[in-house]
């Protein structure tokens, strides 16, 4: 799906052409998972896959919305009638952002969009920030709102966790809108300062596959809340604003003051999630792409022992990726199904993809959907 077609769609559907088409992309993560709601680091980079929107203003207080991937014709809402978790479809994700924009006081009278997206939903790769932010940027760019990425980036999550209910943290949101070409981006979540880190596995004899487990995941069903309520009962019992101020070197202390087993292990997995950002980080910046390998996997086991969001197809992925050679792998995204992320030289891609997809036939499971990632633009004005 190009500009092209989705500009054709707009003019179908409402019988004028749009005044311009935007894409914003999906991410995968490097490292850094469930720290953004503990103020911690990530590194996601933006998929060549993206969310297409074709948008006019309008003037009359109506918001239209269509999407070329979900049968059903146009929703028509009135902007004054937009309230918070009104919506269980997959218009609140457009609808929240215009909702959010307009409580924030911008002057957004109103508009037509029309949706179109290859960023695969449910397989944890952020289709629906892509969503979000592809709206706010239109937005913005028409209505000369005069927003940086990073204030789309907190309005759509404000959107997501608002409007539509979901308690997620800013992540993926500001990944959309601010990774760039060829980089992977080390995101400080406490005030979203940010490095583009360069990131180029081809130069360096590398690939890094993107396995799709086909199990979908979902965030509003109540285990990623739950986690994220036992992260601030941590914060609170150490007497922290949140767990990215207990010191990497302080958290044997730490975890000798809680008594409660399950909100050590969350804490221990923040905690050591945030100093492998900072070790990833260093090594790539020192040249040492091929040594990330196993901080990643070392993010994995945390992830699946300690922070317990993993699942058996997703340690069936990296258990197979592994023992076929990878050179690290793990989840990736909020976990409970989605996908992984598999590091492999370039030379052992063909059979590390293959040993992956005989382990899924092996346990009679759903052929996974496996791809290669690289750092691709993020949210952008393309028509
Ligand atoms: C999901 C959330 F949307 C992100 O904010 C982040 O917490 C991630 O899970 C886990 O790192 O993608």
């Amino acid at each position: 799906m190009g500009a092209q077609q989705v500009r054709d769609g707009f003019a179908e559907l409402y019988g004028a052409d749009p005044e311009g088409v935007w894409a914003a992309p999906g991410r995968v993560n490097l490292i850094g998972e469930h720290t953004d709601y503990n103020d911690g680091f990530v590194m996601p980079f933006a998929l060549p896959h993206t969310a297409l929107a074709a948008v006019s203003r309008r003037t009359d207080g109506r918001l239209r919305l269509h999407s070329a991937d979900i049968g059903g014709g146009v929703t028509e809402l009135r902007l004054d009638d937009l309230a918070p978790e009104s919506d269980r479809e997959w218009t609140a994700y457009p609808a929240g952002v215009v909702w959010a924009l307009r409580e924030a006081g911008h002057a957004v009278t109103g508009a037509d969009i029309h949706l179109a997206s290859t960023v695969p939903a449910g397989a944890g790769l952020s289709s629906s920030a892509a969503l979000e932010v592809v709206v706010a940027l239109a937005l913005n760019d028409l209505y000369g709102l005069g927003l940086k990425g990073w204030q789309l980036a907190r309005l759509c999550q404000r959107a997501e966790n608002v409007y539509v209910g979901a308690p997620v943290g800013i992540m993926d949101q500001t990944a959309a809108a601010c990774c760039t070409d060829g980089h992977a981006l080390f995101l400080d979540t406490r005030d979203l300062s940010q490095r583009q880190i360069p990131f180029d596995l081809a130069a360096e004899g590398m690939r890094l596959l993107v396995v799709d487990t086909r199990v979908k995941h979902a965030h509003s069903t109540g285990e990623y809340g739950k986690r994220r309520a036992g992260c601030e009962k941590g914060a609170a019992l150490l007497g922290v604003d949140a767990l990215r101020d207990v010191p990497y070197g302080e958290l044997d202390a730490a975890l000798a003051r809680l008594d409660d087993e399950e909100v050590r292990r969350l804490v221990r997995h923040v905690v050591t999630e945030d100093e492998r950002v900072e070790r990833v980080v260093a090594l790539l910046e020192s040249g040492e792409t091929r040594a990330i390998g196993p901080v990643l996997t070392e993010g994995h086991a945390s992830l699946r022992d300690d922070f317990r969001v993993s699942c058996p197809e997703l340690d069936l992925v990296v258990d197979s990726a592994l023992a076929a050679g990878a050179l690290g792998a793990r989840m990736t995204g909020g976990g409970f199904g989605g996908s992984a992320i598999v590091l492999t030289e370039a030379a052992d891609a063909g059979t590390v993809t293959k040993a992956v997809e005989e382990a899924f036939a092996a346990a009679g499971l759903t052929a996974p959907r496996v791809f290669e990632a690289v750092p691709s633009p993020g949210a952008r004005r393309i028509g």
